[in-house]
């Protein structure tokens, strides 16, 4: 079977972005792919993380995992710093990356911005750790949205580059897998800049922890334009903002934009938004609902990670001792 591997930083809430892009399209995926997702803490300390915050949104991101659909029972659910073959690899692989290939990212660029000279090398290094997590497990295919697509092409280079120096097709070449509707979630509060836990104002993304009254709110807040809805996906060229909701309203209900735009064409975004409040709430009640109920059992949620651990470890050592006999370390 094919195997599939994708994680999220436990950097802050889980937003409708992380949702669309990726948890929801790893729902739908696990049961035709051998699936790991994984927590990935060890990205979340590229930039300064408070330990103890740290702790509590770890565990909120596998809750959450959880309460969106996916089996703890079949599809394995762990932290990264748990299976140390990670940062092992990622060494590895650092040796043989390039600079000039790093230095390409524009993730890095965005994250560091004026800061280039003070951000930590771990962030510059974020996308061998990238490449390393998925290529640990010999991934096929990896669900995430649109915004790391050109780490996914860094992997898929990294894994080439391995392959011609220590024999041919030991990594296979990952596949992203970008799905949906809304592969790239725009900010409530400025249609050009994608929706991101980190951004500063609250009121740029939906939590999946938000109740229905800030979802509402949020919803009603966010910005748009002042003319009503177009007739045409053509007519949301220069609205940013209006293909953001709309896009958002199709990728909740599964239809297409075409489709999402002929059913508001013409409608004012004040019965636009009160519609797309409600089938937000509608489909994010549920797994806020769930993941509650999860979190206030915190030890079975340890139980969960502490056997994921031993399952994704159970497939990374053999492929990290293969990869150390074909660098040549000794192992006595
Ligand atoms: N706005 C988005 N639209 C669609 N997909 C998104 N993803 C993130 N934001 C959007 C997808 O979610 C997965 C996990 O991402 P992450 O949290 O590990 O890192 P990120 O992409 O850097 O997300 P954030 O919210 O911007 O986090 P911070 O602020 O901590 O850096 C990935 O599959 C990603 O594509």
């Amino acid at each position: 079977m094919d195997r599939i591997f994708s994680g999220i930083q436990p950097t802050g809430n889980l937003h409708l972005g992380n949702y669309l892009g990726a948890v929801r399209n790893w729902v739908r995926l696990q049961n035709d792919y051998e699936c790991i997702f994984c927590i990935v803490d060890l990205h979340a300390i590229t930039v300064p993380q408070d330990p103890a915050e740290l702790r509590r949104t770890t565990r909120e991101v596998a809750a959450t995992y959880i309460a969106a659909g996916i089996n703890p029972n079949s599809a394995v659910i762990f932290n990264q710093s748990t299976v140390s073959g990670h940062a092992e690899l990622s060494w590895l692989l650092s040796c043989i990356t390039p600079l000039g290939w790093l230095n390409r990212m524009t993730q890095f660029k965005d994250k560091a911005g004026k800061n280039r000279e003070s951000v930590g090398l771990g962030l510059y290094a974020y996308p061998v750790l990238m490449a390393a997590d998925i290529l640990l497990y010999k991934a096929t295919h990896v669900p995430v949205g649109e915004d790391q697509k050109q780490h996914l092409e860094l992997a898929r280079d990294i894994a080439i580059a391995f392959n011609r120096q220590f024999g041919e097709d030991f990594f296979p070449l990952p596949e992203p897998q970008i799905l949906g509707t809304a592969t790239r979630v725009m900010s409530l509060r400025d249609g050009t800049k994608k929706m991101s836990k980190s951004d500063i104002s609250d009121y740029s993304r939906i939590n999946l922890t938000d109740d229905a009254e800030t979802i509402d709110l949020k919803i009603r807040k966010a910005k748009t334009d002042p003319d009503a809805l177009p007739e045409s996906v053509e007519g949301l060229g220069s609205r940013p903002e209006a293909a953001n909701l709309l896009g958002i309203y199709a990728a909740l209900t599964d239809a297409s934009l075409g489709e999402t735009v002929s059913r508001f064409a013409g409608v004012d975004f004040s019965r636009f938004k009160k519609d797309l409040a409600e089938l937000a709430v509608t489909v994010l009640g549920p797994i806020a609902a769930e993941r509650a109920r999860l979190l206030a059992a915190p030890d079975h949620i340890d139980t969960i990670l502490r056997h994921g651990a031993e399952r994704a470890n159970a497939i990374a050592a053999p492929n990290i001792a293969h990869v150390k006999e074909l660098v040549g370390f000794l192992s006595p």
